[in-house]
Parts: C-alpha cells; structure tokens; sequence
C-alpha cells in the first residue's frame, strides 16, 4: 500500500486476505482509532485542561490514578462497548472484567488494555502511550469469563500500541506484520507511514531504570555491566524515557533492548502480562524481535490471573537472547 492509505483503508484490504471475515474487525479496529484520536487531543492539550494530576484514588496495582487515565479508559470503553463485537474488556485501570451491558449486542472479541502507559509522564510533557491486545472468546455462552482472558499472549488475534508522543502514532500487527501509521492532525486520519516494520537483530541501545541496579539479581547486574563495556568492547547507549511504549517505540524503529527485571522488592517485576506485555510481545515477535521473561518467551506464559506481573526483555532478538544466557548461566559470566 502507499504512504498516505487510511487506517481504515488499509483494514478492509487486510481483511479481504481473509475471506470469511464479517468485518467485525475492521469495525472494532477502526472505532478504536477514533478512541486514539480523542485522547490524543487530551493529552496533547493536558496543561491547558483541568486534566492533569492525580484522580484522588488509586488503581487495582496500588498505584496513583491520574485524571488522564480516567478520561483514557472512558474514552475507549465509550467508544466499543455498544459496537456488538465484544464480549467483555480487561483494562489497568478496572479490577474486574467490564461486561457489556445487557442492552448492548455482544460479540466474539475481547480486548484488553493499558489506557494509558506512563501517565505519570504528562505532566512534564513526556510521550505515553495506550497498550492493546484482542483475544477471541473461547467459552460458551455470551458473557466473558476469566478464562476467556487468561488465554496466552500466542493466541492473540491483533495487538498494537498508541504513542502519544512528538506526533501520534498507531502501530498493530494482526498477525500479517507490524504497520504503522502516523496521526495527520489537520485531516484527523491515521495515515500508513511504516509499512512491514521490523527490528534489527541486534541493536547498541538499552533501556532500563538502572536506579535499582542494587536490587537486581547477579546475572543483571553482570548483563547492564558488560553492555557498558566493563570487559572492553564498544559500549551500548542508555536510553531511558521512562515510558514503555516510547522506549519500545524507539527500539523498534532503531534496534535496541528493554528490560524491566524482577528485583528483590518486586520479583515478578513491575509490568504487567495481559495488557502491556503480551501486546507488545506479539508486535516484536511480528517484527523479527524477541520477547521474554528472561526464562520463557512471554507469548507462552499461561496467565493466572488478570493483573499479574511478569518480568520483561523485549526487543532486538539477539539481545534478549543474551540477557536469557546471563540468567541462565546464573551470573558467572
Ligand atoms: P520506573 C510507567 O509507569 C511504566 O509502567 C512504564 O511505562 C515504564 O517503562 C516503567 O513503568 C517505568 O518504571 O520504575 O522506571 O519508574
């Protein structure tokens, strides 16, 4: 397709490579963007509204809800809940599983996401993201269950990443590969700007919080050293914004690994499985790259629960690749 095809576009010709699709898709897909666009508009306008700060509660993880989270997770739930394709929706933001209410028609989808990633950033004008992955219902019967959710992240039909960043932009793989399109504000479309995106297989950047470089088991800390040159080499760059998707993005676009470890305060580290990592693994996977726990690749663990936590390497396969050996071997390197 051409630089400048429509999201939309773009999906009706996905969907005719498969012949017994209703559609469904396209329209979940495409009401999902426009959900994007809204909170783009927010976010990009953040210090002006009375939008920023902190909502007074916290999330299902403990942690501080920001207004713009809220508003994001509104936004999307408004946006697919009466459209007939789901059955059900996980979000960061809610402890339970969303039903579809009995008036709305509910369909064979379920979706599940991360409203928006590293909203403690908008505050200083940083670049968060939302996070999404979709799973077909499996069990009988038209209301979601959690076993319906607790699918593994290899099973996922579509995942993809909004970045609300210096220009917004939507990344997805349905499977076919990684496309990305980038927001014209001026038309109001998401418009292909990455087609068939893929990571190099070894990249010279890292990111991770390296303030908790005590907490980190050996094998970690012996990793982050040696990608520093500690044994000679040319060492790799740090790049670290704070913010998955950003750092995700970048390593995407430019080769690198991200790693959020499980440390002795937080064992299964600080992200979480269904929503934030298994999208982005299926994306990396898509792409060439690799996604992993640090002992299994993450599209292969079986959930347990709907907010659980896994430790993530992401990115550039090669290099996850190597921080698994570190681990491994258990640190002797
Ligand atoms: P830390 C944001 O809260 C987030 O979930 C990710 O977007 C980001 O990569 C990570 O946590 C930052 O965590 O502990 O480095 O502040």
């Amino acid at each position: 397709m051409y630089k400048g095809t429509t999201f939309t576009r773009f999906l009706i010709a996905e969907q005719r490579k498969f012949p017994g699709a209703t559609g469904e898709f396209t329209s979940l897909l495409t009401e999902l963007a426009t959900a994007a666009k809204i909170i783009a508009h927010e976010v990009n306008r953040a210090g002006l509204g009375n939008i920023l700060g902190a909502a007074g509660r916290t999330n299902v993880q403990g942690e501080q809800v920001q207004k713009l989270d809220e508003f994001a997770n509104e936004t999307i739930i408004r946006m697919v809940d009466h459209t007939g394709h789901l059955a059900g929706m996980v979000s960061e933001e809610m402890e339970d599983i969303f039903h579809i209410q009995e008036h709305h028609l509910r369909g064979k989808y379920l979706l599940l996401f991360d409203p928006l990633d590293g909203s403690s950033n908008i505050d200083v004008s940083v670049g968060v993201g939302t996070i999404f992955g979709i799973h077909r219902k499996i069990t009988p019967g038209e209301d979601a269950t959690p076993e319906d959710f607790l699918q593994k992240g290899r099973a996922q039909l579509c995942a993809g990443y909004l970045l609300y960043g210096s220009s917004t932009m939507l990344v997805y793989t349905a499977g076919q590969g990684v496309h990305g399109f980038t927001l014209d504000p001026n038309v109001g479309e998401f418009l292909l700007s990455h087609e068939q995106m893929t990571i190099m297989k070894r990249g010279k950047t890292f990111s991770v919080n390296d303030g908790r470089y005590f907490l980190w088991d050996h094998p970690i800390r012996h990793y982050i050293d040696d990608l520093r040159g500690k044994e000679g080499g040319s060492p790799y760059s740090s790049r670290y914004i704070g913010s998955l998707v950003a750092d995700f993005h970048r390593n995407l676009l430019k080769g690198g690994i991200y790693l959020y470890p499980g440390d002795r305060e937080s064992p299964s580290g600080k992200l979480r499985l269904l929503y934030e990592a298994n999208p982005l693994a299926f994306i990396v996977e898509q792409a060439g790259g690799r996604a992993s726990s640090g002992t299994e690749a993450i599209l292969d663990i079986q959930p347990i629960t709907l907010h659980q936590r896994t430790p993530l390497f992401i990115g550039s396969e090669e290099d996850v690749r190597m921080v698994e050996a570190y681990i491994k071997e258990g640190g002797k390197r």
